[in-house]
């Protein structure tokens, strides 16, 4: 038995071995060495035999990258030394000035620096114990930021495992971050599960990263460049080395540096560096200088802010200056109201620039901007360039303050503010946009997948058909699309036919494309798998809403209040009398002693793992979170408790011992 075992455990780290390493060739090296099909075969032969056997998996196996039930809400990590920011520089002299700063405090002729491109995203740790990935964090506010372990183990820049003898203790820091193109497709996604998008890759990336459910983390398309080493047991005397050790270690390290001998050599890397800026998929913000010299910086040391001994070298942000033509006010698919300035075009970061965002009425009237207006406008590597500041002085005599509109502009419907909300909304149902919209939506990918019904198609359907929602799209008569212009018999009997095919996608697809406001994909496939129908679902209240696991407050609100009106109900009719299918095969709901019990554990158990006691909760139908709330019912307390306990305490949460926990697990039985 015993052989039997290790040979199952030898075959599962060859297999985890040769997952890590096309993993790292693949996603941090660029270099795949063999196909997608071969890899899956690997994969999949590995995630069989961790199931066959579920006490040989480990924390830095591949298969353990996305985690399961969503986090409570994020414990805090101290972070030693502080996560400092930096200073800022925006010109050579005061980059002169700064070297001047650290020959002097060095007490040398000169300083030789590493530059290194600054990622314009979000600062991360790492710590690693063993070369073992153990915790994951954001910076925080330097000294305490937010233990999101399960969220940066979805990233594949971050290693699980490291390759090549790191030291035991190791802590990392670097920089997550998304692409361009990584945004534009998440925004993609987003604009039609009618969700706010993200209006620049850094915003994505925190609000990434703030997410409680690593699952919906792995979905969004996150990077990490790591740069700065912690460590005792490794004798690293520069910051070039350190980069070279982080390489070897298997951590992706960005190839925009140099180390540069004197100033003349860091400008022109500067340049060089602005000129290739454009061409980089994700965004920098300026170079970042380092002293090479790891000694010096404990010898320069650290105001409260930043480091002595490094600075951040900005690029100007693009910026121009033009004029307001017009602004103009646009309604979206979810009703919200959005102010566009029409610009006198003008030459900005390589693209002539027409229109600037201008987010939201609150902004317009902050600005007071106004048509006649000179603007600065600026893109500061973010996708839609804005208006920073208006130049007043220039204001031509007798301009009127910008009027906000009171009325929807293409329907006319008064327009509602919704309270703790900025902006302006149209509320009418009816409103064409809306409407043509929620067609958009119905027909997409993620929700009902109807062949050639796009926005366009759409929006014909609704203007010359009377198609007013998803229900009247199974009762367009034959012939009548055929007659319209652009269309014939087999665009027509396409279209019938993909409409037709529709009907059976079942109740996650079908709730997702009714646009429930905040229900995207993922919430829909919830709510579909909780109820199963959508007779069940319409008879709910709030309550049962919330006590689906991953439904909070706000989705449940919105759920109730979208099902509670008079056109959906008809919507649903209309669906129903068509034969399209509203059910789904339920989820099994967690059942077992423990069904409903929120447990979190703190501190060291002696009978067992932090691991295995979540695994011990879920097998008696427990959830186990990572954080205290008013919603834990237990929190075990093990040796070394750590903040957990004085929350449980301020919350009134009941707390057991590690011997009370074995007790209770014997009580509940296997
Ligand atoms: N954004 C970057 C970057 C970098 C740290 C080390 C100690 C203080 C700054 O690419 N390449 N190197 C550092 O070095 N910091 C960076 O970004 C900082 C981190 C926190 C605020 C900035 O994002």
């Amino acid at each position: 038995m015993a052989e039997h075992v290790d040979k199952i455990k030898t075959e599962l780290e060859r297999l985890r071995e040769q997952v890590r390493r096309h993993d790292y060739l693949y996603y941090v090296k660029g270099e795949p060495e063999i196909s997608d099909y071969e890899y899956d075969r690997l994969y999949r032969r590995l995630v069989e035999l961790e199931e066959k056997h579920p006490e040989l998996v480990t924390p830095d196996s591949p298969t353990q990258r996305v985690g399961g039930a969503p986090a409570e809400g994020f414990a805090e990590v101290r972070h030693e030394p502080p996560m400092l920011s930096l200073d800022n520089a925006y010109a050579e002299d005061e980059v002169r000035e700064w070297d001047e700063r650290v020959r002097k405090g060095l007490g040398a002729d000169g300083a030789a620096y590493v530059c290194e491109a600054k990622i314009d995203g979000v600062a991360i740790a790492l710590e690693y114990d063993d070369g073992v990935l153990a915790r994951g964090s954001t910076r925080g506010d330097g000294f305490t930021g937010d233990d999101i372990t399960a969220n940066l183990k979805t990233i594949h820049d971050v290693p699980l495992r490291l390759n090549e003898a790191p030291p035991g203790r190791l802590e990392v820091r670097g920089e997550a971050y998304m692409t361009r193109e990584g945004l534009a497709e998440l925004n993609r996604r987003r604009e039609a599960a009618g969700q706010p998008l993200f209006a620049n890759p850094r915003n994505a990336t925190a609000g990434t990263l703030k997410l409680l459910d690593p699952r919906e983390v792995a979905r969004r398309p996150l990077h990490a460049w790591l740069y700065y080493v912690i460590t005792e047991e490794a004798d690293i005397p520069t910051q070039a080395e350190a980069l070279e050790h982080l390489a070897r270690w298997g951590f992706s390290v960005n190839p925009n540096r140099r180390r540069c001998a004197d100033l003349d050599e860091v400008f022109r890397f500067y340049r060089e560096v602005e000129a290739a800026r454009a061409d980089l998929p994700y965004n920098i913000d300026g170079l970042v200088l380092k002293v090479d010299d790891l000694a010096a910086h404990g010898e320069l040391g650290t105001t409260a802010k930043a480091p002595r001994w490094a600075i951040a070298y900005k690029f100007k942000a693009e910026r121009a200056t033009t004029t307001v033509n017009s602004i103009e006010w646009s309604v979206g698919r979810a009703g919200t109201i959005t102010p566009v300035a029409n610009l006198e075009p003008v030459l900005l970061g390589g693209t002539t620039v027409k229109r600037a965002g201008l987010f939201n009425p609150e902004r317009v009237a902050e600005l007071d901007v106004r048509a006649g207006d000179t603007v600065n406008v600026e893109k500061a590597g973010d996708i839609i360039p804005y208006i920073v500041e208006v130049e007043y002085h220039l204001r031509p005599k007798g301009s009127k303050p910008t009027p906000i509109p009171q009325k929807c502009p293409v329907c006319g419907t008064p327009l509602v503010k919704e309270e703790g909300v900025v902006g302006l909304f149209c509320r009418n149902w009816d409103c064409p946009v809306q409407a043509r919209g929620r067609l958009g939506l119905w027909g997409s990918r993620g929700a009902m997948d109807i062949e050639g019904l796009g926005e366009k198609v759409a929006a014909v359907l609704y203007d010359k058909l009377g198609v007013r929602d998803p229900g009247d799209l199974y009762f367009i008569k034959p012939g009548s699309i055929a007659r319209l212009e652009g269309f014939g018999e087999l665009s027509e009997k396409n279209l019938l036919a993909s409409i037709e095919r529709s009907k059976g996608r079942g109740l996650t697809r079908v709730l997702f494309g009714l646009g429930i406001p905040n229900v995207g994909f993922e919430t829909a496939a919830l709510i579909a798998g909780h109820f199963g129908s959508s007779d069940r679902l319409m008879a709910a209240g709030k309550e049962e809403l919330e006590g689906i696991k991953g439904i909070g407050k706000v989705v449940a609100r919105s759920v109730v209040e979208f099902f509670a009106r008079a056109e959906v109900r008809e919507i649903i009719n209309k669906l129903k009398r068509a034969g399209v299918k509203l059910e789904e095969e339920r989820l099994a709901e967690p059942t077992g002693p423990w069904a409903g019990l929120t447990f979190v554990i703190t501190g060291t158990l002696p009978s067992m793992s932090r691991e295995e006691a979540h695994r011990a909760v879920e097998a008696r139908g427990g959830k186990a979170a990572e954080s205290v709330s008013a919603k834990t019912s237990y929190l075990v307390a093990g040796e070394k408790p750590g903040s957990k306990l004085a929350k449980a305490e301020k919350l009134g949460v009941k707390i057991v011992s590690a011997k009370e926990f074995d007790k209770m697990l014997k009580k509940a039985g296997p």
